[in-house]
């Protein structure tokens, strides 16, 4: 039998046909029924088996008991985490107990849907989420600008005839806050109707290769190139009149900023000549359409706020915001913008962190935090830590430290289905049924696509007797938790129970009959409901991205703030950011290499390395330095090196290539397998190490806290001289 399906693993959203054979699947390929990704997949949906017949993949509850873990049912276990955190609240207060939501579970409706419940059940302000080694600094130009956190523009890829791509790799990664199955594709169909792709990556990278520019930028100083794109615009005239302008304040603001910022100024610190910024600037605002797109490698970096909201500045002052053929916002079916959860402040920094002072956003703090926030003594120090689909110890800045700080945890409940780097310190680990065993109604990145679709898929295999998905999970720790509790707290414990009842598919139910279809597609059709989603199991077509200004709009004045105030502050320290840029390039720190992160299409973070299909073949987890920098520091191609930072060493082999800016170097995160007690049989075959061992919890962008990855300085020398 064959059945569709969605991939989940990444942001793409593939169509699978899982061909089955009772309880066995014998084939998984794309789906060429599905109407946006139309039969392509990468490979890791074929690992998608590996993971469902995982031997380490957990099926039952695990307590530790005299430091082992012991399997348990799942009432024990369940029993055991509630009272482990809530006794940790009951002596130290409700903030004692920290939570930790990681990546899959923006992949999960179950999680989605109902860790919300939990996460509140707790009612901590220490929460942490792996946003803030990511996508944060989108939120807070989305949030500022244009009143939501989600309100993110989407480049319209299908229609563009320019996309400017800074510090994302779609073709590894298969782009992110951009939906967009074959990505590949849909960049080739860009340049074959006549139009341009251009690159800005300090590293010549998969999609720089099949790009018409690229231009290699030194790590972390792309605020300072968008400042000189945005002051060639405004001083050559090369803005012109939109509706989305129209609707904009404080587009004055923007000229006074821009003011000083030459690309002659900012030419040696970015390693981009003045003259090349110019030409970037200029096509890009006179092509007849274009969309500037930014991802990871300006979202996580000292600059990320900034930078992010210049690359919408720069869209939306050149008529492209809002555009066919620029950056749109989507009109999702489930719409967290209208829907559930829907207002979400656009303040920074309600309150802040207790240690460090970071600011907290959308109700979390900062994770390059959390360590500190576990070791330091006092009021509200956290004593207990629940985490969601996450693996902080590989994926957060200096991840070795945290390690550390988990072990002195009172308390670590784990939802997870693997013994990991993380998960490994629990004292309970609740283990949720795999993405085949699952519903699947992607909530997050329909809301994130160049195209609106809606698709739902019922679980393909029945999940295993004893086992449960993740939402049943979530919403029996809920209701535990709340046992017993004040009457004041009925409401709640009555909203959990009534929420459990519904279960995803009639949450989905309402979500739907509030979203923009609830009474017809815009083809016509009839209303978007369970129903006529089930009828479509391959997926329906909602058309292209339309104009959604000002409608859509939720600041509290109907208006575009252009220069919003908390980020215009930080404007400051954009510029002592570039004096001390400036004295870099003049050679003053020698010895110096900058660090960056990479990613590889046969790599999902840090959780798919167990699979040995994906890990085969050369190893992944290298080094990349240039021929120059080799010669320098006198590393050979193959040869081990040894790379140290501030905060931590690790050896590796080196490749030399001249893919690589000079000056810069690059690993890929999500490694580092060798640790003792990580229950993964092929991913601690293959260790790799961590370059979250090397990444600096000292640096975050000041303004939001996400995370300084990009640039981390570090020196490497032979490991054996
Ligand atoms: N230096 C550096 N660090 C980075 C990055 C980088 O580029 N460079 N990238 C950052 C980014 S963008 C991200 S998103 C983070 C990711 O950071 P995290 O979200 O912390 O880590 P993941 O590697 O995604 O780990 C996912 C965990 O969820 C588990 N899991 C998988 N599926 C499910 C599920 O359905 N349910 C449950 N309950 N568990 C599941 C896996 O076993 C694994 O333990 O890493 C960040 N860290
Ligand atoms: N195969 C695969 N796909 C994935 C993932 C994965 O781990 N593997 N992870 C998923 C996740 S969680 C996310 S968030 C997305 C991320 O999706 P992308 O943002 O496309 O991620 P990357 O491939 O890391 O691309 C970031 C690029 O930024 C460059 N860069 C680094 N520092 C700087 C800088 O300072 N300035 C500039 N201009 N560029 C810089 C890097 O060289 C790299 O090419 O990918 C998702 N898809
Ligand atoms: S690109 Fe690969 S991992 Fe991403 S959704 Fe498609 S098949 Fe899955
Ligand atoms: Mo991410």
């Amino acid at each position: 039998m064959k059945r569709p399906m969605t991939c989940p693993l990444c942001e793409a959203m593939c169509g699978l046909l899982v061909e089955t054979d009772g309880p066995s699947i014998t084939g998984i390929r794309g789906d060429p029924d599905d109407p946006f990704s139309r039969g392509h997949v990468c490979p890791k949906a074929v690992a998608l088996q590996d993971l469902h017949e995982d031997p380490d993949r957990l099926r039952q509850p695990l307590l530790k008991v005299r430091g082992r873990f012991e399997p348990v049912s799942w009432p024990v276990a369940l029993v055991a985490a509630a009272d482990g955190l809530r006794a940790v609240q009951q002596r130290h207060g409700r903030d004692a107990v920290a939570t930790y939501a990681g990546n899959p579970t923006v992949h999960s409706v179950g999680a989605a849907l109902f860790l919300p419940g939990l996460v509140k059940a707790l009612g901590s302000r220490n929460r942490y989420t792996a946003t803030s080694v990511d996508q944060l600094p989108h939120h807070v130009a989305a949030a500022t600008m244009f009143g939501h956190p989600l309100l993110i523009p989407i480049p319209d890829l299908d229609r563009t005839q320019h996309l400017v791509i800074i510090g994302a790799n779609p073709l590894a990664s298969n782009g992110s806050l951009m939906t967009a199955p074959d990505v590949a594709r849909r960049l080739r169909a860009i340049r074959s109707r006549g139009g341009r792709v251009v690159v800005v990556d300090p590293r010549r990278t998969e999609t720089a290769l099949v790009a018409d520019t690229h231009h290699f930028v030194r790590p972390g100083t792309d605020a300072f190139l968008l400042l000189a794109m945005l002051h060639v615009i405004l001083t050559e005239g090369l803005d012109r009149p939109s509706r989305a302008r129209e609707l904009a304040l404080e587009l004055d603001t923007l000229r006074e900023l821009a003011a000083g910022w030459t690309p002659d100024r900012v030419a040696p610190a970015t390693g981009i000549s003045a003259e090349a910024v110019r030409t970037l600037a200029r096509d890009f605002a006179t092509a007849p359409s274009a969309a500037l797109y930014g991802r990871v490698g300006v979202s996580m970096q000292e600059f990320g706020a900034v930078s992010t909201w210049l690359i919408t500045v720069l869209n939306l002052i050149t008529g492209r915001l809002d555009e066919p053929g620029g950056v749109m916002f989507t009109n999702p079916a489930v719409d967290p913008v209208r829907g559930r959860g829907g207002y979400a402040p656009d303040r920074i920094g309600r309150w802040h962190s207790r240690v460090r002072g970071l600011p907290e956003f959308m109700g979390e703090l900062p994770v390059a935090t959390l360590a500190e926030e576990i070791e330091t003594p006092g009021p509200g120090q956290v004593r207990a830590l629940l985490t969601h689909a996450g693996n902080p110890v590989l994926s957060t800045p200096n991840g070795a430290r945290l390690e550390r700080a988990l072990a002195q945890l009172e308390c670590l409940v784990c939802v997870d289905f693997y013994v990991n780097e993380t998960t490994r310190h629990a004292h309970v680990i609740l283990p949720p049924v795999g993405p085949l065993e699952r519903a699947h109604y992607d909530v997050v990145f329909h809301a994130l696509a160049v195209r609106n679709t809606a698709k739902w898929t019922p679980p393909l295999f029945r999940p295993p007797v004893g086992t449960m998905p993740d939402w049943q999970i979530l919403s029996a720790l809920t209701e535990q938790l709340q046992r017993g509790w004040h009457w004041r707290t009925l409401r709640q414990r009555m909203a959990t129970r009534a929420l459990r009842r519904l279960g995803v598919r009639g949450v989905l139910s309402h979500e739907l009959a509030k979203g923009p279809y609830a009474r017809g597609t815009p083809t016509g059709g009839a209303p978007l409901t369970m129903a006529a989603l089930e009828s479509h199991p391959h997926g329906m077509d909602l058309g292209p991205l339309i104009p959604m200004l000002p409608a859509r709009l939720r600041t509290a004045s109907g208006k575009i703030h252009a220069a919003p105030a908390a980020i215009v502050a930080d404007l400051p320290r954009v510029a002592r950011g570039l004096d001390s840029a400036l004295e870099a390039a003049q050679g003053q720190h020698p010895g110096t290499l900058l660090l960056i992160g990479r990613r590889a299409l046969r790599s999902n973070n840090s959780w798919m390395h167990n699979s040995t299909r994906l890990v085969r073949g050369k190893p992944a987890c290298t080094l990349l330095m240039h021929p120059q920098d080799a010669a320098t520091y006198g590393v050979a191609d193959g040869a081990v090196a040894r790379v140290t930072s501030r905060v931590g060493t690790v050896e590796v082999p080196v490749v030399v290539t001249d893919s690589m800016m000079p000056g810069v170097v690059s690993l890929p995160h999500g490694w580092g397998h060798g640790r003792p007690g990580v229950q993964l049989s092929t991913a601690t075959t293959v260790p790799g190490v961590s370059i979250n061992d090397l990444t600096d919890d000292a640096r975050v962008d000041a303004l939001c806290g996400v995370a300084g990855f990009s640039g981390t300085p570090v020196t490497v020398t032979p490991a054996d001289p």
